[in-house]
């Protein structure tokens, strides 16, 4: 569902590392290292990460695509090496070995790996679940910090919190006094990225629970993004309304259940004369009384800032695990278990954020062009309407 840019990622969960190719970036940005690792830091934080957070230090090398800090114009290419590699280097040798490796052939319910060894014809769940792992994600907050990046340069902010985990829920609204970036700066220092102290304390709570169960639970985000001109994606045709190509984004990401833009499900059970945004003007652009619509309308952005409201359900590898069967003996079994995350939910809503990063960053390169950040600023001071 990008237009302009082209991303690909590539690596196993206990490979060697992961790679990233992100293609349409204008020649010009500044980018570096240290900003790129500090996203991926955001990442790998939250109450009810595994262990495996507690092995890696995310760091990208830029490999290619940027010179003296600046962009090319060209691919960028990134390297995230994984620091467990160096416990897989027989298990998952490139090369073939001579050991026995043991297989893995007790399906988690809810993981691809039942559909994923059905569908590759494998013998051995670890060929599928080493990338279907969220491991991946990694490589998706490196290359979408580079879009956040082209974004910050032309004063688009986005950002995000957590509002559920379980069943705990802090009820406040979406806290529009605080720009996305502030709101980011706030919830970072909590442990599971929620702005309210209690709901906050119960979250961690729940997460402690359900880790000494052995079981893991989801939760719910928002996403939040400002500066936005009018007439990002379009009315005019299917593939280019905004929130069908946030949502295919926002989709594609493991566990990710449901998304809400804007007032979303609860608008079902209100009057249209309720829920509409009415508009006014200040004497200088036109203004809203509200934001049910959470900055979208017919397909296009419409000024307001970007709200969207995404599920995470449970990881599905659970330390007490399920009913599953043997793929090689067919007999009834647990499931198979490993090291894992009872939580991610904190880290979710960073990906969530890189996410709508690419989207915001492909639809303004659709809108406004240029091939150099110079002239994508100038295109935009000449035409863009707030
Ligand atoms: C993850 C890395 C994984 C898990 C988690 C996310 O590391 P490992 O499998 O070595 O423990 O912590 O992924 C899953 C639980 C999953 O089911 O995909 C990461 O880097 O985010």
């Amino acid at each position: 569902m990008l237009k302009q840019l082209k991303f690909l990622t590539a690596g196993e969960s206990h490979g060697q590392g992961l790679l990233g190719i992100l293609d349409g970036l204008p020649a010009g940005l500044d980018v570096s290292e240290n900003y790129i690792d500090s996203h991926l830091l955001r990442r790998q934080m939250g109450h009810g990460r595994g262990g495996r957070m507690k092995i890696e230090k995310d760091h990208a090398d830029i490999y290619c695509g940027v010179r003296h800090g600046k962009t090319l114009g060209s691919p960028v290419g990134l390297i995230v090496k994984n620091k467990d590699w160096e416990n897989w280097t027989k298990k998952m040798s490139v090369a073939p070995i001579e050991e026995e490796i043991r297989k893995v052939t007790l399906p988690r319910p809810g993981h691809a790996d039942l559909a994923g060894i059905q569908k590759y014809g494998f013998d051995d769940i670890r060929n599928v679940l080493e990338r279907s792992s969220a491991r991946e994600t990694t490589m998706r907050v490196a290359l979408g910090s580079l879009c956040r990046k082209l974004l910050e340069d032309i004063d688009i902010q986005i950002g995000s919190r957590v509002v559920q985990i379980h069943n705990i829920k802090d009820e406040s609204s979406f806290p529009i006094d605080l720009s996305p970036n502030e709101l980011s700066q706030t919830v970072d220092l909590s442990p599971v990225r929620c702005l309210g102290k209690k709901s906050e304390t119960k979250m961690i709570e729940t997460i402690d629970i359900a880790k000494k169960a052995g079981d893991s639970v989801g939760g719910i985000f928002e996403v939040i993004a400002s500066g936005l001109p009018y007439g990002l994606g379009s009315y005019t045709q299917w593939d280019r309304k905004l929130q069908a190509r946030i949502t295919a984004m926002m989709m594609s990401v493991n566990a990710f259940k449901g998304i809400e833009i804007g007032e979303g499900f609860s608008e079902t059970e209100k009057f249209g004369s309720e829920i509409h945004d009415e508009i006014g003007h200040d004497g200088k652009k036109f203004t809203r009384y509200t934001n049910n619509a959470g900055g979208i309308e017919g397909g296009m952005s419409n000024a307001q800032p970007l709200l969207i409201r995404l599920a995470m359900k449970p990881i599905p590898t659970l330390i007490k695990p399920l009913r599953s069967v043997d793929i090689s003996s067919i007999e009834s079994k647990e499931a198979h278990k490993e090291r894992t995350d009872s939580c991610a939910v904190p880290a979710a809503s960073i990906i969530a954020e890189s996410m709508l990063c690419f989207v915001i960053a492909d639809a303004i390169l659709e809108k406004f062009g240029g091939d150099s950040m110079s002239q994508l600023k100038a295109h935009m001071k000449s035409t863009a309407k707030y």
